[in-house]
Order: structure tokens, then C-alpha cells, then sequence
């Protein structure tokens, strides 16, 4: 109890290492086994044992767990649960022995770090080495069912398999109403196994926050802000409030397209948008209805998946000339996967190209040689993307399923951006190398993503000369609005879920309601069958089994609006703000460079006001991105009733406690 009030009192706090990128981290510390504490060690001395011996054992660790996520099987998770368990006893470890400087006196930093270290992990474990044991043994149960699941249909010789990036191919590229919702479904169905394990898996890390000196899980998470839990809540809702009529716009726009493509009794239920028809599993993106939504056809050449798509043919025309004339299938087969490994280290050199155009450091060899490009065939594996600092002295890494399409082209970018605040953290003490939030972490790469327009598409040779005019304008609103304005709701949501299940106001024998209520409520998107409890469908999206918490992503979708105007500012930039690149400036390179150094060191309020010159996450630069569209649309709705019913439950207000009081 003291030391929840201490945490909230102080209302330090920002993500640390293992919360800060999309890496699947340690699970919590839980023997009492600490390592000795040196006598007489003052709480200075104390932080920098800690930073040392963190630094010595963060490359096992990151082995372990890079080999169970590139090699999915029984003995690379056994491997992987060791090394946790050696490390978790050490990270548990440390946290008792820093109890004993509560109180004392000790520099800023020392007490700033010694709050990070406290919230180092999203998974808090209970101290009970058996309920330790069983709650790693779920954790990592489920992320391997994740990355190894897989629908299959037909018997016999006409069995058919297919694993996500498969069914995600069939709502990207389909419009064929019943093979989308077949291939939605069918995902689906790898999450239902998952139900049990994940109620278990919520009791126990609620256990461990309890015994942590938190109310619940979820009060864990969002005491990472350098503000109060109750706080950085309250700030998610007012940030929401901000954008939500944009998003009701683009929402109301939407239905109508799905409802002349497929008919008004399938393009919409109950005025909700049908979950399979959105072209992504979860409905956080909506770039692959382009075909459908583009708001003047043809206007502005900005089709990156066919330039993609173009490329690949053509390695792979070059490939199969160098396989000689009438080549083996082993051949042909080899030509094709050079081929997908050409196009996918070119679209990682050209988002390279970007940070080095800034001024930042071109990427290590190593990071060339060691990462995961495209999708091994002889092997499960992760494929959700994510980022890899290996030891903290430049052996980074990335880990895809790369294909050449405009999602993956810019999830390049995005993953970068973790690399390069890796980079140049690298100096700071092991305790400090995270983001100044972990929506900072998230936030880098799609600031450049941002910085993607039409003019510097046409620089780097992906799309033809940028239109005029504003039918081109409105185009290219639109490409970035599907991308970036259909995800602030589910930002939110996810965690808007989770929150409840720690919280115990969302029950075991409602969880697939109240994930429908939330979708309902915040997406305005609905199943078009009815999905009961015996689904569990928040198990179909990664972060939910690999337990990555996600308002980082929805901060994320905010805060990169503000970096990028900063940067633009820096850049000496004058116009429209969705005009802006900083592609090449070195000026704003300098700054952001600078910003990514700090880390996690200092309050993130201050990281913010060093680069814009605001010291509060604001919606503003979004709102004013997205002008002209938003007028576009209000144009396009009139007449049109927007909006959508909100289901009964979850449009009532959550839980008082909500499991935040301090
Ligand atoms: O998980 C990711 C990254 C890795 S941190 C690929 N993202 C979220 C998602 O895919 O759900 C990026 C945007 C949102
Ligand atoms: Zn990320």
C-alpha cells in the first residue's frame, strides 16, 4: 500500500525498456531470491549495481526470446521460459532491495529510475513461484497459439490451411462478401481456445499488481505517464473528444460506400459497420478500400501497393533470367523467394534512406544480416512486426513478414522509428533507454510516415509526378485519414477492454459482449454474425495474447500529429501542414535526434515542450492536418444520418473506481 501511494504520489513514471517497444518482454520477477544487496550501498549506488547488472543480462534474455519468436517450437519456449525466469528472479530481486531506499534521500535521478524499475513490466507476476510458473507458461502458450494458428477447411486431399497473412490477403484484395467473412471467421477461431487461458492469465497478473501495491493491472499500466492513473485516463477521453467528429465523418462516408457495394442490408448492421468488410481483421486501418473510398478515381497517383507490386515483378523477371531457361520448380521456387527478399530489404533501404536523410546513422551490418525480413517457410514464427534492441551496443533488429504492399511499406517505417530511438539512447543508462511515454516510442517511425507526401513519394521514384488541385489534395487526405483517423477509436478500445477485465467489471462469462459493446461504441463496428461467449474474439489481435498494452498506440496517433508539426517548424516549413515533408532537413533531424537521446530520463512533458514547445498531448495538429478533408466530408454526408446506436452497456459510464483511485 505504502508503495502505490509513494509511485502515485510522486507521479514519476514513464515506460522503461521492456514496456517502450513492440517487444515481447520478461514476464514479472517473482522468487524472493534477490541478488545480495552490498552493504551500506547508497540509493545512487544502488541504481547504477542495478544498471550494471541489467546491462549484462539484457543480451540472454533477448536471445531467448528472438529465437522462441523466429523459431516457434517446444524447446525454443522452454529455452525462452528459463532465461525469464533467471531474469525475472533478478528484475524481482532488485525491486525488494529498492524498497529500502523509500524515504531517503537520493538525486532526481536516482529516484526517477528507481520508479522505472518498478514498472518495468506489463505483467506483473505473483510472488508464488507455482503461480509465477503457470503465469509464464500461459503467457507464453498464447503468443505461440497466435503466431502459430491457423483456420483450416475441407478434408482429405481438398484440406486447406491458412494462417493470418493468408486470410489478411482475402479482406485486403477480396470483395467477395462471403469469402471476406470467411476468412474473418475463420481467424477467429484460433482466439477460442484462448478464452480459459486468458481468464486464468488476468487473475494472476492481478495478483501480482496487488502484491505490487496496485488496485489492478490495468492501474499498473496507466501509472506509467508522469501523471496520476486517474489522470492519464481522463486525458484519453478528452483526446478522443477531440477527434471523434472527424472520425463520425469518415465513418458515415464509409457506410454509404460499403452500403452501395454490397447493398444496404449488408454494408451496414444496424448501422454499424461489418467487421470483415473493412479490408484489415480488426478494423484498425482502412487504406485497403481504396478501390472503394477513393474520393476522385485516378486523381494523384497514389497507388504504393501497385509500385510494390510492380517491383517484385520485375526482381523476380531478373531472378528467373539468371535461373536460366526452363528452370526446375526448385528453381523457380528459389527465383521467387530471392525475389520477396530483394523487394523487402529495398522497402527497409528506402525507409533507412529517410533517417539518413535527417542525419541520422545509417543502420549496422549486422542489423542487415540478422533481421527477419520475409516469412520462413520451414517454420512457425511471430509475424506480427516488432523491433529488437539485443544488447544495447548496436546488434538491432527487426522482425517482419514483409510483403509488398503500402501496409507493410509504412509498418517499415514505424519499426525504424523504435530502432533509431534505440540508437540513440543507447548512452543512457540502461534504466533510462525507453521512451519518454511509450506512445513516444510509437509515435517516431509514423511521424515519418507522416512526412510521406505525394511530393516525396515522387522523389523517391514510388508514385508519378504529384498533382495539382483539390480533388489530388483530397485524395491524399484520404489515403492518410484510412490509415490514421479509422485507428483512434480502436486505440482506444482495446484498452477500454482490458481495463475492465483487471478492474473486474468486465466478467469472465462477458468478455466477448463486452468486446462487442466497446467495438460498438467506439469503432461503430459490429460483427455481421452474432459472436457469443463460446468466441473470444480479443484473442485474434495480437496484443491481447502477447499482452502489449495499447494506449500507447492511441497516444501514438496523437502525439506524431504534434512531432511532425514541430519538426516542420524546425524545418523552417511555411504552408499548409499536410504539405510538409522534412524528408532531408537536417535541422529537424538534429532535433528530433536530440529528443530521442533523452530517453526515457526526464518527464515526458518536458521531451514534449523541447520539441514543440507544448508540454500537453493535444489533438489540435491532427484536427488542422485533416481540415480540408473533414470539410470534404461534411460535404459528401449531408443530408446522410451519421452517427450509429450505442449498444446499452458500454455507452454507460465505467466503473467509478475503474481501478484507479490512488
Ligand atoms: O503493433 C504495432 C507495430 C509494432 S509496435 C507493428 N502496431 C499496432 C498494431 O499493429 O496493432 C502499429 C500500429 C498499431
Ligand atoms: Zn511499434
Amino acid at each position: 500500500m505504502k508503495q502505490r501511494h509513494l509511485l502515485l504520489a510522486l507521479a514519476v513514471g514513464a515506460s522503461a525498456i521492456s514496456l517502450s517497444a513492440c517487444k515481447k518482454e520478461p514476464a514479472e520477477p517473482v522468487t524472493t531470491a534477490a541478488p545480495a544487496a552490498a552493504k551500506g550501498e547508497t540509493a545512487d549506488e544502488f541504481i547504477a549495481r542495478v544498471n550494471d547488472e541489467y546491462r549484462k543480462f539484457y543480451p540472454e534474455i533477448n536471445s531467448a526470446q528472438w529465437l522462441s519468436s523466429t523459431y516457434i517450437n517446444d524447446d525454443s519456449q522452454m529455452l525462452a521460459a528459463k532465461a525469464n525466469e533467471r531474469y525475472l528472479t533478478q528484475l524481482n530481486g532488485w525491486i525488494e532491495q529498492a524498497r529500502k531506499f523509500e524515504g531517503q534521500k537520493m538525486s532526481p535521478d536516482t529516484a526517477r529510475a528507481i520508479q522505472l524499475l518498478k514498472l518495468m513490466t506489463a505483467m506483473p507476476a505473483p510472488k508464488d513461484p507455482a503461480k509465477l510458473a503457470e503465469l509464464t507458461q500461459i503467457a507464453t502458450k498464447m503468443e505461440g497459439m497466435y503466431g502459430s494458428g491457423s483456420y483450416c477447411t475441407g478434408e482429405g486431399a481438398a484440406k486447406q490451411c491458412r494462417q493470418l497473412g493468408e486470410l489478411e490477403d482475402v479482406l485486403r484484395s477480396s470483395r467477395d462478401y462471403d469469402k471476406q467473412l470467411d476468412a474473418w471467421q475463420g481467424w477467429h477461431t484460433i482466439a477460442q481456445p484462448m478464452r480459459k487461458d486468458y481468464t486464468r492469465f488476468a487473475e494472476l497478473v492481478n495478483e501480482g499488481a496487488k502484491e505490487m501495491g496496485f488496485a489492478d493491472t490495468g492501474e499498473m499500466w496507466r501509472s506509467g505517464y508522469d501523471m496520476t492513473p486517474v489522470e492519464i485516463a481522463a486525458e484519453t477521453d478528452r483526446l478522443w473528444g477531440q477527434v471523434k467528429p472527424l472520425y463520425e465523418q469518415l465513418h458515415c462516408y464509409t457506410r454509404t460506400k460499403l452500403e452501395a457495394q454490397y447493398g444496404n442490408d449488408k454494408g451496414q448492421v444496424n448501422g454499424l459497420l461489418p467487421a470483415h468488410l473493412l479490408g484489415n481483421m480488426w478494423q484498425q486501418d482502412w487504406g485497403n478500400l481504396w478501390d472503394m473510398l477513393e474520393p476522385y478515381k485516378g486523381v494523384g497517383n497514389l497507388d504504393i501497393t501497385s509500385a510494390l507490386e510492380k517491383e517484385y515483378q520485375a526482381d523476380y523477371a531478373r531472378e528467373l533470367a539468371k535461373a536460366g531457361a526452363a528452370p526446375s520448380t526448385e528453381k523457380l521456387f528459389a527465383a521467387e523467394r530471392a525475389a520477396q527478399l530483394d523487394v523487402a530489404k529495398q522497402m527497409t533501404e528506402r525507409a533507412q534512406d529517410f533517417y539518413t536523410s535527417l542525419g541520422m546513422p545509417k543502420l549496422p551490418e549486422s542489423y542487415w544480416s540478422k533481421t527477419q525480413f520475409i516469412k520462413p517457410l520451414d517454420r512457425d514464427v511471430v509475424c506480427h512486426a516488432s523491433a529488437w534492441d539485443m544488447n544495447m551496443a548496436g546488434d538491432v533488429r527487426t522482425k517482419m513478414c514483409i510483403k509488398p504492399n503500402e501496409e507493410d511499406f509504412t509498418t517499415i517505417y514505424h519499426e525504424l522509428g523504435h530502432i533509431y530511438y534505440d540508437l540513440a539512447y543507447n548512452k543512457q543508462p540502461p534504466l533510462f533507454q525507453g521512451g519518454a511515454n511509450d506512445g513516444f516510442h510509437e509515435a517516431i517511425g509514423d511521424t515519418m510516415v507522416l512526412a510521406m507526401t505525394p511530393k516525396y513519394l515522387n522523389s523517391i521514384g514510388m508514385v508519378g509526378t504529384p498533382q495539382q488541385g483539390n480533388e489530388a489534395l483530397i485524395n491524399s487526405q484520404m489515403r492518410m485519414a484510412l490509415a490514421k483517423v479509422s485507428f483512434l477509436p480502436f486505440g482506444l478500445m482495446i484498452d477500454r477492454w482490458r481495463w475492465g477485465v483487471f478492474d473486474g467489471s468486465i466478467k469472465p462469462d462477458h468478455y466477448n459482449q463486452a468486446w462487442w459493446e466497446l467495438k460498438a461504441k467506439y469503432q461503430g463496428v459490429g460483427p455481421a454474425t452474432p459472436r457469443g461467449e463460446d468466441f473470444f474474439d480479443p484473442g485474434a489481435k495480437y496484443h491481447v495474447p502477447g499482452n502489449t498494452p495499447y494506449t500507447r498506440y492511441f497516444l501514438s496517433h496523437i502525439l506524431q500529429f504534434q512531432f511532425y508539426k514541430g519538426l516542420c517548424d524546425a524545418s523552417g516549413y511555411k504552408g499548409p501542414l499536410y504539405d510538409c515533408t522534412f524528408y532531408g532537413n537536417k535541422v529537424a533531424g538534429q532535433k528530433f535526434w536530440a529528443m530521442l537521446e533523452k530517453g526515457s530520463s526526464q518527464p515526458w512533458q518536458a521531451t514534449l515542450k523541447e520539441l514543440t514547445g507544448s508540454d500537453k498531448a493535444d489533438a489540435g495538429a491532427v484536427l488542422e492536418y485533416f481540415g480540408p478533408l473533414q470539410t470534404w466530408l461534411k460535404q459528401q454526408n449531408e443530408g446522410k444520418t451519421c452517427g450509429w446506436p450505442a449498444p446499452a452497456a458500454a455507452s454507460a459510464a465505467p466503473k467509478p473506481s475503474a481501478g484507479q483511485q490512488g
